[in-house]
């Protein structure tokens, strides 16, 4: 062994995300690691054992800074183990059969037995990305020098279905531009890019599994031969790091590709269709996985075209997966114009009385709240109420309506809080978390979808801060118990620093940063105040033909009060939850104040719990988003000279920014909201610096790649 030279310092481009190795600072645990982790055993042949070993390699040079050989066995030197039970004899003679046999197909264990009076660290799994996933997970303790006390762990995945749905279009733009371009190069597949793999490597190391390469406004054309060989290409580079490729599949297609002049799921030409369109992508791709469906949804095609319904046409795809053991993964984002009808009772209205109907591998695909991804909404009510039925929850990582690029929003606490929401479907305990990971009700597939914030800009995701929240994601989707702190720290440790003063600033800035979003845009319940076109900066004022889109429509202000009335008194929306919980949203003393314009129409001066009238509440909510990040970019401010140059500018950019567009929120939506109320501004909120004219004239035009509004001064 000898030490590598040190790496020249380079330019930091966020491209190497989390998995940003460095030299080990913390000299004690420096010497702890080159002694215990200096010869290294990959235990096991198959690609993905070569990925391990790959990893490794890359990783423990840099980290230990050895020049480090690995051997393809076990040897006597060996005191860094990875294999599985049936790959490696060692690990069968030092790990018990039953200290695996918990963890299942995708988990791992890591101890410190004693071998021929040496201590080792062995990680050992059931298979191969087992131990990948095992390989990571050690390397996440070194990355963030803990000591080698701490690595022994049992870990499982509790969802077995943990994917990403990439909004992208075949012509390389993405869905309204939030990820940028399309990481997918369409006209260069099947010739693979370094970064497939980089990608995949990235999704590994969290326990992402599934990628569903395609936008749910789908485009049949992604079935047809041309773009089945691009696609196999990808699950080719996937396959290794245990990532399986899903499609969307349009539901019109047996016309579209097809030739044939209906897609009614029960007419038999169809069903053969899509049953030989299956057969044809298993020869193409052996383990795909299966479909997500958006139908009969803002005007994607679906069965009710036919008046069939949602499930006639997820068993129709179903029936034709199962035995290649694929699933459908069906959206349940529905909403018909229906102006006297409330939207957010849409979804469940539609799905509920379809429980029991659905085959087994149909998993439900249900948005986290019954709206649309706002800054902060109520759990979604069909989250429990379909006991026979499999669910996935959505989530989304790129952020629609949270800022996109420029505004630092970590979306731990919002996945988190949806999650350990308790639907009270059995009784207390009854979280969301515990009805998506099948333990509530007893479900064998289970899934998470997490919408990606993923493209080709250098750094992926448009900004260093929206790493994290993909970050994140993957690590909520192996285990929904992690606390968002827990992960923050992690995350900056392997992408900032260890120093405990940078954690430890990042870290606050990031918890801080979700509710200070929903204070400047939308607090105390309020939802979809975003401009209707760009969903990026305050409309409030924004009413449109299709009125279940506009803001209007969804905040309810007039002269007497605000808020949307869900209650027995209005839409009675409430009433799609378990009793304790309706009861508990639908009683103006109990509702969580934090919800109470989601469920409660209120006076302008109505008391608070604070004392203070609804109007004042608002607008000091209002003052605190802006105050708390103002303190975001103070606090990010004493990083200079901390962190490198690069991401410490480029975030300080943007957090200008998001001071300036925070003010703007404040300003535009108490001085559109003062119209109705006639309330003065309360004492220690700032005053606008423009005239409500000013806002309303103000443009913010859609661009198809990134939607920005003009500058506010
Ligand atoms: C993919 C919202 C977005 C749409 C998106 C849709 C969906 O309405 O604005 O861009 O379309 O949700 O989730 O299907």
């Amino acid at each position: 062994m000898s030490f590598a030279p040190i790496a020249a310092t380079h330019a930091e481009t966020g491209y190497e995300l989390w998995l940003r190795y460095r030299l080990v600072v913390n000299a004690e645990r420096l010497r702890e690691y080159r002694q215990s982790l200096g010869a290294v055993a990959v235990d096991g042949r198959s690609p993905t054992f070569d990925v391990v070993r790959e990893e490794l390699l890359r990783a423990l040079s840099t980290l230990l800074g050895w020049d480090l050989v690995i051997s393809n066995e076990m040897t006597p030197k060996a005191t860094l183990l990875v294999g599985t039970y049936d790959s490696s004899a060692t690990v069968r003679s030092l790990i018990r059969r039953d200290e695996l046999s918990g963890v299942g197909a995708e988990g791992f264990v890591i101890r410190r037995p004693f071998l021929a009076g040496r201590r080792v660290t062995v990680v050992a799994a059931n298979s191969d990305i087992g131990a990948l996933y095992g390989t990571f997970a050690l390397l996440r303790a070194l990355q963030t020098e803990r000591s080698l006390d701490a690595v022994v762990m049992t870990s499982a995945p509790r969802i077995h279905r943990r994917v990403l749905d990439h909004w992208d279009n075949l012509d390389g733009t993405v869905e309204r531009g939030y990820a940028g371009r399309s990481l997918w190069d369409w006209s260069r597949l099947p010739a693979i890019s370094a970064r497939y793999r980089d990608y995949a490597r990235a999704n590994a190391s969290i326990g992402i599994n599934g990628t569903v390469l395609t936008n749910v406004n789908a485009n049949a054309k992604v079935l047809t031969p041309a773009y089945l060989a691009k696609v196999a290409a990808l699950a080719d580079v996937f396959r290794p790091y245990g990532i399986t490729v899903y499609l969307t599949a349009r539901f019109s297609a047996p016309i579209e590709i097809g030739g044939l002049p209906t897609a009614d799921p029960l007419d038999s030409r169809v069903r053969a269709w899509w049953r030989a369109k299956i057969d044809e992508i298993y020869r193409y791709v052996p383990d795909f996985g299966g479909f997500l469906v958006k139908a009969n949804s803002e005007g994607q095609p679906g069965p009710q075209d036919y008046h069939r319904s949602h499930a006639d046409g997820a068993n129709m795809l179903a029936d034709a997966l199962a035995p290649h053991h694929g699933v459908v993964m069906w959206r349940a984002f529905v909403y018909r114009s229906a102006l006297a009808e409330d939207r957010v009772r849409q979804s469940y209205d539609e799905f509920a009385p379809l429980d029991g109907h659905f085959r087994s591998n149909v998993l439900l695909q249900t948005k986290n709240g019954p709206l649309d991804f706002q800054p902060r909404e109520p759990f979604h009510p069909l989250f429990g109420a379909m006991p026979k039925t499999a669910q996935m929850i959505e989530f989304q990582i790129t952020k629609e309506y949270l800022g996109e690029d420029s505004h630092l929003v970590y979306l731990a606490p919002l996945f988190g809080e949806v999650l350990a929401a308790d639907t009270y479907a059995r009784g207390p305990g009854s979280t969301v978390g515990r009805v998506i990971d099948g333990t509530l009700q007893g479900q064998r597939e289970t899934g998470i979808a997490g919408v990606s914030n993923i493209g080709s800009d250098t750094n992926w995701t448009g900004s260093e801060f929206n790493q994290a929240n993909w970050y994140a994601y993957g690590r909520l989707a192996w285990d929904h118990g992690l606390s968002p702190d827990s992960i923050a720290d992690e995350w900056v440790r392997m992408s900032f620093s260890n120093d405990s003063t940078v954690a430890r600033t990042i870290v606050h800035i990031m918890l801080v940063s979700r509710e200070a979003a929903v204070n400047y845009m939308t607090p105390l319940g309020l939802a979809h105040l975003m401009g209707t076109n760009h969903h990026y900066g305050p409309a409030p004022w924004a009413r449109l033909t299709r009125a279940d889109w506009s803001p209007v429509y969804f905040h309810r202000a007039d002269s007497a009060g605000i808020g949307f009335d869900r209650t027995a008194t209005g839409s009675n929306a409430v009433a799609q939850y378990f009793r304790p919980v309706g009861n508990r949203y639908a009683d103006r003393a109990t509702v969580p104040e934090h919800l109470l314009l989601w469920f409660h129409h209120v006076a302008w001066t109505d008391h608070m719990r604070s004392g203070r009238t609804l109007w004042d509440e608002l607008a000091l909510h209002y003052q605190a988003g802006v105050d708390t990040v103002r303190a975001m970019r103070h606090a990010w401010s004493a990083l200079r000279g901390k962190i490198d140059d690069e991401r410490f500018t480029e975030t300080e950019h943007f957090l200008s920014i998001q001071e300036r567009e925070a003010r703007w929120w404040r300003d535009a939506v108490l001085q559109y909201f003062a119209t109705f109320s006639h309330q003065p501004l309360p004492i220690g909120v700032e005053r606008p610096a423009h005239s409500l004219s000013y806002y309303l004239a103000l443009r913010c035009p859609r661009d198809e790649h990134k939607p920005r509004c003009e500058a506010i001064p």
